[in-house]
């Protein structure tokens, strides 16, 4: 199971990326965001479809337009940015997306990052409901360092524990290289997102096992039962519970946000958007002795090469890209007359 997989097996077209965007962007704005921010979203999800990163890319937009329906997100709000500190950036997301309050904050993240080495921002009151790799890559296609992450909503059982708690919770990280592009991970810090066990029930396909329990907490192949009544497993055992706790310390805590667990949109239905909170910290490596980053971290790779490992993460994502942006961006036939009906 991976994003890598298209999502049913029927047929597919291919659509200019700069024509995805625009027919995204209508998307959104038909269905009550400004267009401010639906051209972000619309970016997000066809750089997300552009790279094969599938389950944050078309299969998300019912997702966000029930969403927008059902009044649980707002997608005119205007984010507010704080000057906190020294290294310390605040935005309030104002209850909408995530991604419009990081490019609100941006700039003053990035200025506070170049002058002091490090910077903070600290998003809160914001729904994330994307990959997050398009986070962080760009700040590593300036020269910067960056780590971000984001706590979604409760579906995965802490290590030890008997039912749900954290989020699937992903980690993204990216760094400059000198001969390449970035280097760029983005891991949920659950066994398997849960967009993927979405796209597996639609596929009607099992799940590896390890991955989820069932309704009784039993362990479960099927992602129906994962996705009826049941719940996933952090990667990894305690190490990934480990990892997962702190995504929820360092997203929620630290930002004012809320926990996986802490809001409730029972009486919102259709919502499906976490309304929680998001960390970055971006590094500018320029401060390091000695040889520059970009050259170290190109070492790294070099040396990763020479004792066998032929894919980096992100490998996958900017090969897939390059025929994107070669050939046009492969999508369903049928989620591609839906969108063209949504816009108008
Ligand atoms: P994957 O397990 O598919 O991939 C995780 C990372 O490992 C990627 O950087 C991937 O690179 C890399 N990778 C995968 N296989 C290999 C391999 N064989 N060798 C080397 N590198 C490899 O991702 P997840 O299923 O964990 O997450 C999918 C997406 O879901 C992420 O974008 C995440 O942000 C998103 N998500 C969002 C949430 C939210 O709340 N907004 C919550 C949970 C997940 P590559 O991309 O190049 O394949
Ligand atoms: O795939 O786990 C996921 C997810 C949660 C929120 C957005 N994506």
């Amino acid at each position: 199971m991976s994003a890598q997989s298209p999502i049913v097996d029927s047929p597919h077209t291919l659509i200019g990326f700069t024509e995805l965007v625009a027919l995204l962007h209508r998307v959104f704005v038909q269905h009550g965001t400004s267009p401010e921010v639906a051209a972000i979203l619309a970016h997000n999800c066809a750089s997300a479809e552009r790279d094969g990163a599938h389950s944050h890319g078309i299969f998300r937009i019912p997702g966000y337009l029930s969403t927008l329906a059902s009044g649980w997100v707002d997608g005119k709000a205007i984010p507010v940015v704080t000057d906190v500190a020294s290294g310390f950036v605040r935005v309030d997301a104002g209850n909408g997306f995530a991604q419009p309050a990081l490019a609100a904050a941006r700039p003053l993240l990035v200025s506070k990052a170049r002058s002091a080495g490090i910077a903070l921002l600290a998003i809160h009151n914001s729904h994330h409901f994307a990959a997050l790799w398009p986070d962080v890559e760009p700040f590593a296609e300036e020269g910067l360092v960056a780590l971000s992450v984001v706590n979604s909503m409760t579906c995965v059982v802490p290590h030890g524990a008997d039912r749900p708690l954290f989020g699937t919770n992903p980690i993204a990280f990216a760094a400059p290289r000198a001969d390449g592009p970035p280097i760029v991970f983005d891991l949920a810090t659950s066994a398997i997102a849960h967009g993927d066990v979405q796209i597996a029930a639609r596929k009607g396909e099992r799940l590896p096992p390890g991955m989820g329990v069932d309704s009784l907490g039993q362990p479960t192949t099927d992602p129906k039962a994962v996705l009826e009544g049941g719940a996933l497993l952090p990667f990894g055992g305690h190490k990934g519970s480990a990892l997962s706790m702190m995504v929820e310390l360092l997203a929620a805590a630290l930002t004012g946000g809320h926990f996986s667990f802490e809001f409730n949109w029972a009486e919102h239905p259709g919502a499906r958007t976490p309304w929680t909170g998001q960390l970055l910290i971006v590094i500018d490596p320029s401060k390091t002795a000695g040889q520059s980053f970009a050259e170290r971290s190109q070492e790294l790779v070099r040396q990763m090469h020479a004792v066998g490992l032929r894919r980096l993460p992100g490998d996958r994502r900017h090969r897939t890209r390059a025929k994107s942006l070669g050939q046009g961006v492969e999508v369903e036939l049928q989620a591609l007359n839906q969108l063209r009906d949504w816009a108008n």
